[in-house]
């Protein structure tokens, strides 16, 4: 009972301005492919994939520079950030598409400005929204995370208010890559992971006295999470979960509460890692390719004290984003693992096998242009964004 009046009290502004769309339903005036719908899902306008594969796309419209895309809980109205520091939202049910207003002013340069969006665990009660950017520091520029609280209203915009930094990379660079800084809650809600990107210093992320090169685990506010592997050995070690890993774009949960970590190599090996309390990597001490120069890195060995990847890419496959697969329109996928690739402009189908430490690629599915991330939406198909300017929202539904 609570919860249905919550429900209806959380969400009337986006059902109120859904029923004034154009494009809603029986009352639309045009019956052109793009306004006309399926199952309740816009059909989009159609999009030729380079290769045959077991799916079609459809695009849902252009962003600039989307970075990341996230589902609203129980209206399945998506949010995407666009890197420059806007966000946006679209609803496939109705068409209808507006912005997002109180996002923080972030350092827009190289690989850095807005990044990811995860909507809390308590979200239906708490309307709370988590992001991460770019935050210029100086000349120096670091990853924040900060929550604050979505509200909608019925003139297609959004607003964040009481937009408040929780957490942040505890060392600033002047360099403007391997932010990493993507967002994933444990399946309990319980807990907030951030992956921390080594923001091109590479040797930080072997040293603990910052959390440049780690994953950390975290309290819903921000604070270090307890029973962490080196609680007690003061900020920000308290907060530290992993080390010693490079860029992580790829970063999800597998339906067995498996934490993976898909991070960018440098020329070559490219890792997917299960994501282990107080485990090391061996970034930047081991990789399994080299220094962009030519230079060696020692490849993964046995013996070499680090944690090895459960699978690894050379040439690599450079990510983007990632998310298993949890759903029933794709049936044969389910718990697989599905990679969005910005240089290899593929979508990688991969198995996992967490007891084993191990993965295997099974399918990879060729795209027209490079893909920045991926989602599985409540009906179950599978949605992507392009990347850069006038990046494509898609929609991939069984062939
Ligand atoms: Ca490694
Ligand atoms: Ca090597």
């Amino acid at each position: 009972m609570r919860t249905t009046i919550l429900a209806a009290s959380i969400w009337p502004a986006i059902a109120l301005a859904s029923c004034n769309s154009a494009a809603t339903g029986d009352s639309a005036p045009t019956a052109t492919a793009s306004a006309a719908t399926t199952a309740g899902v816009q059909a989009g306008e159609p999009v030729e994939l380079p290769s045959p594969a077991p799916f079609t796309a459809a695009s849902h419209g252009t962003f600039d520079e989307p970075w990341a895309l996230a589902f609203e809980p129980g209206t399945g109205v998506i949010f995407l950030t666009e890197k420059p520091g806007t966000m946006a939202f679209y609803d496939p049910a109705t068409g209808r598409r507006g912005t997002v207003t109180g996002m923080p002013e972030v350092a827009y340069e190289g690989q850095g400005g807005l990044g990811a969006i995860a909507f809390a665990p308590d979200y239906a009660d708490s309307r709370t929204i988590y992001l991460s950017w770019a935050k210029q520091v100086g000349e120096d520029t670091k990853a924040v995370v900060g929550r604050g609280v979505l509200a909608c209203d019925a003139a297609d915009t959004c607003e964040v208010e009481g937009l408040t930094e929780i957490w942040e990379q505890t060392r600033t660079g002047p360099r403007r890559g391997h932010y990493s800084h993507r967002i994933q809650f444990s399946p309990d809600g319980q807990y907030l992971f951030v992956s921390s990107g080594d923001r091109q210093e590479q040797d930080p992320a072997q040293d603990l006295s910052n959390n440049l090169g780690t994953v950390v685990r975290l309290n819903l506010d921000g604070t270090p999470a307890a029973g962490n592997p080196f609680a007690g050995q003061g900020s920000p070690r308290d907060q530290i979960w992993s080390y010693g890993q490079r860029n992580m774009l790829g970063f999800d949960f597998d339906p067995q509460g498996n934490l993976w970590a898909l991070e960018h190599g440098p020329r070559g090996g490219d890792e997917l890692n299960l994501v282990l309390p107080g485990h090391n990597y061996g970034w930047p001490v081991r990789s399994n390719g080299d220094n962009y120069s030519g230079s060696d890195i020692p490849d993964h060995t046995e013996d070499d004290g680090f944690t090895k990847p459960a699978i690894w890419w050379n040439p690599v496959i450079a990510p983007g984003g990632m998310s298993f697969y949890t759903g029933d329109m794709f049936g044969d996928w389910q718990g697989q693992l599905l990679v969005a690739n910005l240089g290899t402009m593929s979508i990688a189908r991969i198995t996992t096998d967490a007891a084993a430490n191990s993965a295997d690629e099974v399918a990879r599915y060729q795209f027209p242009r490079r893909l920045r991330d991926i989602a599985v939406a409540p009906d179950g198909a599978i949605w992507v964004i392009e990347d850069g300017p006038e990046g494509r929202l898609l929609r991939l539904t069984p062939a």
